[in-house]
């Protein structure tokens, strides 16, 4: 605790930076032996949520609302996905999964787990069903050069295919690599970073980040980032796609 009261956290009408000193856990509703740091959310201004679900050995998750899509990546710990309290999965430390809206499902803590949850009401597409689900380890998704560059290398946990309305990749950079380009585009970000560090630009501001650090990035928020320190820099993020206000169909 700073005795002076600062911190690096940052709220702006486009932008958060959220770090883990201003943390305060509440507990989710229909969660058992466990709670959240509910980092982003409509509140905000967001378009989604990004919380951290802390489950205890033997706590488990509630539902998402109906209508919502979750999707999470096993930060630390290990747990148990049941799917219509019938078919079960482990997932351990760097695995991850997405449930479709309103699909039954359960999280049970094998051990003290830490998630990163995503969650999204979905935007139905009248020529596509929604997506199934998806289970996979992150170790076993190839990582490939982002934009041509070899030590920026991006990650796509979910099918980029027209069911989906949402994204999820993890990006990882050399120490000294940047994103290529300053990005302004109208998906909106929740980011965490998972190890390393590096300094991000967000709208006209730039911080230093490091491991456990959330950020928004609201709609054509200005957005870039530069990896520091001598081990790589990795955050994993969330992006909303193939959803066009103005397309006549969805
Ligand atoms: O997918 C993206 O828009 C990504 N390149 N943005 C980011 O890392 N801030
Ligand atoms: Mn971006």
């Amino acid at each position: 605790m700073d005795v002076f009261g600062f911190t690096r956290s940052k709220l702006a009408s486009d932008y958060a930076l959220i770090t883990a000193d201003t943390h305060v856990h509440s507990p989710l509703f229909g969660w058992e032996k466990a709670s959240a740091v509910i980092h982003v959310s409509p509140e905000m201004g967001a378009r989604f949520t990004q919380y951290t679900a802390t489950i205890e050995a033997g706590g488990r998750s509630g539902s998402p609302g109906v209508g919502v899509q979750r999707f999470f990546y096993v930060r630390s710990g290990s747990c148990t996905l049941t799917i219509d309290d019938s078919n079960s999965h482990r997932l351990e430390t760097g695995d991850y999964a997405f449930l479709p809206a309103d699909l039954q499902h359960t999280i049970s803590g094998d051990e003290e787990t830490k998630l990163v949850v995503f969650e999204k009401e979905y935007n139905e597409h009248l020529e596509y069903s929604p997506p199934e689900p998806v289970i996979g380890k992150s170790s076993d998704v190839p990582s490939e050069p982002f934009m041509g560059d070899e030590d920026a290398r991006l990650q796509t946990l979910l099918p980029i295919q027209p069911e989906f309305d949402m994204a999820v990749n993890i990006f990882t950079y050399q120490p000294g690599a940047t994103l290529p380009q300053v990005e302004i585009h109208t998906m909106e970000h929740g980011l965490m970073m998972l190890a390393g560090k590096g300094v991000y630009r967000l709208s006209d501001d730039y911080f230093p980040v490091t491991e456990g650090d959330v950020i928004w990035m609201a709609s054509y928020c200005p957005q870039w980032f530069v990896a520091m320190g001598k081990t790589p820099a990795t955050y994993i993020y969330y992006k909303d796609i193939h959803r066009d206000r103005l397309s006549e169909k969805f």
